[in-house]
């Protein structure tokens, strides 16, 4: 494939309710969107870094530099074979897995359109709808929280996972479980606990949660393993996972049963292929985790998501939970039994509304070799 030029985009999007985890409260996106022309198709991808350096040492600001100085002319320099070569061209530099990812998914995206093949087969998918979950962050009150999970149950989401920290889990668990006792519920604390506080987190194994996930330290998997040994609760890891070594050597360790894969956080869809394959060779499940995507981010995530170990309803919801018009038609779908179908349409089988991209860029600049 040859590239000819590679334009990066940054696209402020309102969220229609504001998204509270842990680390804090995000009401508005920006985003960095990433298009390469190559051959004549173009293919899209998404930076998922958050607004500010809190999920992960990435951000939107730092990513733009990054790809404009550094993996932008590593792939202009010469020809790629595919998608899967985009690792590789990229392994002299360290980290910026979120500003790598946004690339490599754009080559695969321009490679599965320019074949007329449906992304999903490309990467090796199997599945023709996929399970749909929820994330549901902190609310400002236990009652507004009910009321979401009401809304979001009602719409056929077959998981609901709820945000908690010290002070918003075990008071909300409670009123949860005594209105719905039998729905598949998890919790995800996005680090906010420490190891002192083994006998707090034992209390949630009363609420029979499918997962608690990454209960520690962003940056650790070793005293999950020893937080593993004192729950009945599976623990999921998310923030601690950035490549398929880590994956095997958290499910090695026992610091998880469960891994979140999020396409982004682990430096493209090649990485992501080799956690999932990872994973199912230690026989545990994976689940495609969420990042507020657009719809861009948002269909790629449900093509990984047709891998066959994706085989727990991931954080890919419809479009209109999160915007009032998605950048993408048609916009992201759940039918009424949870589900998003899969088509055998070229791509990603969404089309980019790029006159609407165009209404919500504040900054473009575009790349070509040489130059
Ligand atoms: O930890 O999974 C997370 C959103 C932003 C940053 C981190 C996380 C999340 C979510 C939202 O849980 C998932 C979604 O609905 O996109
Ligand atoms: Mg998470």
């Amino acid at each position: 494939m040859k590239i000819d030029s590679i334009t990066l985009r940054e696209i402020h999007m309102p969220l229609v309710h504001f998204f509270e985890t842990s680390f804090g409260r995000v009401t508005s996106r920006r985003i960095l969107l990433v298009s390469i022309d190559s051959e004549g198709v173009r293919g899209w991808g998404e930076c998922v870094a958050g607004e500010g350096p809190f999920f992960s040492p990435e951000w939107t600001e730092s990513a733009w530099p990054t790809i404009k100085h550094y993996l932008a002319p590593l792939l202009l320099q010469s020809e790629l074979s595919s998608g899967r070569d985009c690792a590789a061209r990229f392994a002299r530099v360290r980290g910026h897995r979120m500003a790598k990812a946004a690339l490599e998914n754009a080559v695969w995206d321009a490679e599965a359109r320019q074949q007329q093949q449906p992304l999903w087969k490309l990467l090796g998918g199997t599945r023709r709808d996929i399970p749909c979950g929820v994330s549901i962050g902190i609310q400002d009150t236990p009652e507004l929280l009910l009321q979401k999970i009401e809304t979001e149950l009602a719409a056929g989401y077959r998981r609901i996972k709820i945000k908690v920290k010290p002070g918003w889990d075990l008071n909300v668990l409670e009123k949860i479980r005594a209105r719905w006792s039998e729905i598949v519920l998890s919790v995800d604390a996005n680090s906010a606990y420490t190891l002192d506080e083994v006998e707090h987190l034992r209390k949630f194994d009363a609420f029979h949660l499918l997962m608690i996930e990454q209960p520690l330290w962003d940056d650790d998997i070793y005293l999950h393993a020893r937080l593993q040994k004192a729950l009945q609760t599976a623990i999921c890891l998310d923030e601690s996972i950035h490549n398929a070594r880590d994956a095997d050597f958290a499910l090695e360790a026992g610091a998880c049963r469960i891994i979140n894969i999020k396409v982004g956080r682990v430096g493209g869809f090649s990485e992501a292929i080799k956690i999932h394959d990872v994973a199912l060779h230690h026989n545990a499940p994976v689940w495609c985790g969420g990042m507020l995507e657009s719809g861009v981010g948002r269909s790629h995530n449900i093509a990984l998501s047709t891998l066959e170990n994706f085989r727990l309803p991931g954080d890919v919801s419809a479009s209109k939970r999160y915007w009032k018009q998605d950048i993408i038609e048609p916009e992201v779908e759940v039918r009424p039994d949870g589900t998003i179908p899969i088509t055998d349409a070229p791509g990603t089988g969404y089309q980019v509304r790029e006159e609407l991209v165009r209404k919500f860029t504040v900054r473009e600049e575009t790349f070509r070799a040489g130059k």
